[in-house]
């Protein structure tokens, strides 16, 4: 039996997307017809035109198998039939990795995907949900269009939902409901291949079947465990206590399935105990992010894209000349370095990855990134993981070097660039308004002036023109420039779910190796001292310290 029931709504003005898709509290998401509202905002936003309608085309979905996502997909899939789509694509069990996620838009021409994740943030009943609206090509939906699935939730009237037989989820297959199919895929069988594609699995798998080298991969109980799985154990042969946490738990075991320093304990633990593995890497809830770490250290995430852009000729998939690479405003410069010495372009985007795809999509990138543990490349149009920690992998393997020395000689070769984020954490609105607002205020006073025995250069607000649509993006930090080089950022988080969170970032470069050993913290702190007289932070806020340090 197929019918349709349209049920009448009432506009939820908080359906903004933020840095990427919508995330709030599971509670807020889980309230009678919340769901319902966004996903009938997009569809019926996407609806407006042509090229992009789901009507009539197929779509893809899956989630990080969080707390919400069984019921999440079930009244999606409702939605979809009750809609027009002709076929959903799910992954098994309503599992996909973000970045499967938009690899399997590209190779199946989908229209688009919706991902149910919050991505790193904890989840449960307690925690946080989110959907992630990808577009045709794989792409996190652009600004433009987030805005008008918000404009649209604020005037939508009633929803519309099939009554569809149960599918079965748990097993590849396809199934009927009403005019539409649902089609159940392994959700790692399309994206192992892809891996395989692109890098060198057989150097890769001589290396971890080598007795002499030991790693430790943490799926954190994310979307990640299936694909570390079948692809680093599986098909590259690591031993099955080289994976941990590879098990999916709707809580993610109580943990923020955040890859840090902070969270990923047993880890970091063993990689910063005696007798530590060779390379231990993590990837959060939804996979997209990836850390790197060595004996002892953590490959800081502005390095990592630098590293992976110097050394791309170790993988097959990327021996063709490098294109240009692009790093969010508040990355280190570090990749800004490797596109000097090897004459291609960089490219300066706002945070968040829907900045990148236009890039991508013109062909003007090979690589970007971002320093919340964000790489990828032209194969999607996510970041991606694991394919970071296949990367790193397949260095390893080719350079015959760990991961001290590639950083080392990295950073020998073209300077360090210390980098330091801070998070002040749960101000409330108002406070954080104020204070960007005063900042935002003073930028034009600020040139010229010596803060703590340092001279400021140049203060702007960062205004980004995509180079390929003319579109611009404003909102997006603050930047403060010292006659030392030295760089200062000043933004708010676009995806938090409680009060607002203030991050700074700061950076200095360093050409002298001797100094190359020494800690970030050490380094910059007196530029993070700067920071908080800038933007006047203990006064405006009452906080002495940042929540989180990143570094
Ligand atoms: C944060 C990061 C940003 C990243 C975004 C989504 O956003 O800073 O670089 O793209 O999270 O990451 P914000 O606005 O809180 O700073 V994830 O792994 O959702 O998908
Ligand atoms: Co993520």
């Amino acid at each position: 039996m197929f019918n349709i029931h349209t049920y009448p709504t009432h506009p939820f003005p908080d359906q903004r997307a933020g840095t990427s898709g919508l995330r709030k509290k599971t509670q807020v998401f889980a309230q009678p017809g919340y769901l319902e509202n966004f996903v009938q905002a997009t569809l019926d936003t996407l609806d407006e035109d042509p090229q992009r309608t789901w009507r009539n085309h197929t779509v893809i979905l899956g989630g990080d198998g969080r707390y919400h996502n069984d019921e999440a997909i079930r009244t999606i899939l409702g939605m979809a039939a009750a809609h027009g789509v002709r076929r959903v694509v799910v992954g098994r069990a309503g599992i996909l990795s973000t970045p499967a996620a938009s690899h399997l838009v590209r190779l199946r021409q989908a229209r688009g995907a919706l991902i149910l994740t919050a991505s790193h943030n904890p989840a449960g009943p307690e925690g946080d949900f989110g959907i992630k609206i990808s577009v045709s090509g794989g792409a996190p939906a652009p600004e433009s269009l987030t805005e008008a699935i918000h404009a649209r939730s604020c005037v939508l009237e009633e929803y519309s939902v099939a009554t569809i037989p149960e599918p079965d989820l748990g097993h590849p297959g396809e199934y009927r409901a009403g005019n539409m199919t649902v089609e159940v895929i392994d959700s790692v069988a399309d994206y192992a291949q892809l891996m395989e594609s692109l890098f060198d699995f057989d150097a890769i798998a001589a290396l971890i079947g080598n007795q002499s080298f030991r790693f430790l991969y943490d799926a954190m109980h994310g979307a990640t465990g299936p694909y570390a799985r079948a692809i680093l154990g599986q098909r590259l042969g690591a031993a099955s206590e080289s994976m941990i946490r590879t098990d999916m738990l709707p809580d993610f075991g109580g943990e923020a399935p955040d890859p840090s320093l902070q969270h990923a304990h047993q880890l970091v633990l063993s990689l910063y105990d005696r007798n530590p593995p060779d390379f231990g890497a993590a990837s959060d809830g939804d996979g997209d992010r990836n850390m790197i770490l060595g004996p002892g250290l953590m490959v800081p995430p502005g390095d990592s894209l630098a590293i992976i852009a110097a050394n791309a000729d170790v993988a097959p998939g990327y021996r063709q000349p490098l294109r240009g690479i692009a790093r969010s405003m508040p990355t280190s410069r570090a990749a800004d370095r490797v596109a000097a010495a090897k004459g291609v372009p960089l490219y300066e985007t706002p945070t968040g990855w829907k900045f990148f795809c236009n890039l991508l999509e013109d062909q003007r990138i090979s690589f970007c990134g971002e320093e919340s543990f964000g790489t990828s490349s032209s194969h999607a149009r996510e970041k991606d993981g694991l394919w970071a920690v296949l990367f790193w992998l397949n260095i390893i393997a080719v350079r015959r070097q760990s991961v001290s020395e590639i950083l080392a000689r990295h950073w020998q070769q073209y300077g360090r660039d210390f980098y330091l984020r801070h998070d002040y954490e749960g101000l409330d609105l108002e406070t954080a308004d104020t204070l960007i607002t005063r900042l935002r205020d003073n930028l034009g006073n600020l040139p010229g002036e010596t803060v703590a025995g340092e001279r400021i250069e140049k203060a702007d607000a960062f205004r980004y023109v995509d180079p390929v649509t003319g579109e611009t993006a404003t909102g997006h930090g603050m930047r403060v420039l010292f006659a030392d080089d030295s760089r200062l950022v000043f933004r708010l988080s676009g995806t938090g779910t409680a009060g607002a969170t203030l991050r700074i970032y700061g950076e200095k470069h360093e050409r002298d190796a001797a100094r190359h050993g020494l800690p970030p913290a050490t380094v910059l702190a007196k530029l993070m001292h700067r920071a908080r007289l800038i933007a006047a932070i203990p006064e405006l806020t009452g906080r002495e310290q940042p929540s989180v340090a990143v570094g």
